[in-house]
């Protein structure tokens, strides 16, 4: 096919906005469509700009290196722990994501999660479904908000706005994060292990990759408890999966509530098995109005490339510079 248009390679699902708003500045291939990816991605190396439509879809450096001239790959997802950002920096190839669109919904999903692990809504709720009730109500829960304080593990723009959530809960929030912001009063907690140990719950809302793999492990578990309370709004990745399952079976902490696992959407048996932990299906950001937002926002950032400008939402490693020219 040749074409005027600038060209897009399309990776990840055809959601509706992402097709519709790429077709309308863009010849884009879609991956999806293609019966044999290495042949299709081959006879498209050409290629100046990738968009990725899924955090699921992985983007290493060896895929980056099929289209020599790739400028832009411009993503789905505020994480970009799916794309090979050491590669792209030392090949000048700017990674954008779709920060703050979702920053609100991921933080109404962080005080659910939370509300239903503390006060195990989901397991009343199958009580009352089970017909128990009926022989007697439900226990009291043992968890609480009141008089409790929550140990946030990372204190970015979501954290932030879960953070807001929580001071009008009347619930106070300190904070771990390597520097101490600026922008924020908390109290910051430059041991994380002493935080765990001063707090009853750890909200962890930081990023995924290779900086925060298995930060909380089982030592970090030890220090927050049998009353600790864990809550993984971030990646699978951040959590050792197994010393908290070791943790929560041994009742060295009291609950967890879980949106993000190692291997998704694969679940350990054995937190399934459990009823003291709250499971979401990664769900932080999934509600259509914000996931067309976030959708919209990838198509933004390639309106932009094509029209020469700087994409809108570059990842902070991969800034834009003037010889990515689009
Ligand atoms: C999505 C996310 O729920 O933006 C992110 O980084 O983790 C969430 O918004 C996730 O990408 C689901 O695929």
């Amino acid at each position: 096919m040749t074409t005027d248009k600038p060209e897009v390679m399309l990776i990840g699902p055809l959601k509706p906005v992402v097709v519709k708003g790429l077709d309308a500045i863009c010849a884009v291939h879609k991956v999806a469509e293609a019966r044999d990816r290495d042949a299709f991605i081959a006879a498209h190396s050409h290629v100046r700009a990738i968009a990725c439509s899924d955090t699921a879809c992985k983007i290493p450096g060896d895929l980056m290196a099929r289209f020599p001239k790739l400028e832009i790959v411009a993503s789905f997802g505020v994480g970009y722990d799916h794309m090979d950002v050491k590669w792209a920096m030392a090949h000048d190839v700017v990674l954008t994501n779709t920060p703050n669109v979702l920053t609100e919904e991921v933080a109404d999903t962080a005080l659910g999660l939370l509300l239903c692990t503390v006060r195990e809504f989901p397991q009343a709720e199958r009580y009352v479904r089970a017909g128990k009730w009926l022989e007697r109500g439900y226990p009291l829960t043992k968890a609480t908000l009141r008089n409790r304080t929550v140990g946030m593990v990372g204190m970015g723009a979501i954290g932030q706005a879960i953070a807001r959530r929580l001071d009008a809960f009347g619930v106070p929030v300190v904070y771990h994060t390597r520097q101490p912001r600026r922008d924020v009063s908390y109290l910051h907690c430059p041991s994380l292990i002493e935080m765990a140990r001063a707090v009853d719950i750890l909200m962890i809302i930081v990023p995924g990759g290779p900086g925060t793999q298995n930060l909380i492990n089982a030592e970090v578990l030890d220090a927050l408890g049998p009353d600790g309370i864990l809550i993984n709004m971030a990646r699978g990745s951040v959590v050792d999966e197994p010393a908290l399952i070791k943790a929560l079976q041994d009742k060295r902490i009291m609950a967890a509530g879980l949106d993000v696992f190692a291997k998704e959407p694969e679940v350990p048996q054995e937190l399934i098995a459990m009823d003291n932990v709250v499971l979401l299906p990664h769900l932080g950001s999934a509600s259509v109005y914000t996931r067309e937002k976030m959708d919209q926002l990838i198509v933004d950032n390639i309106a932009a490339w094509t029209a020469g400008k700087p994409p809108l939402t570059p990842v902070a490693e991969t800034p834009w510079r003037s010889w990515n020219k689009g």
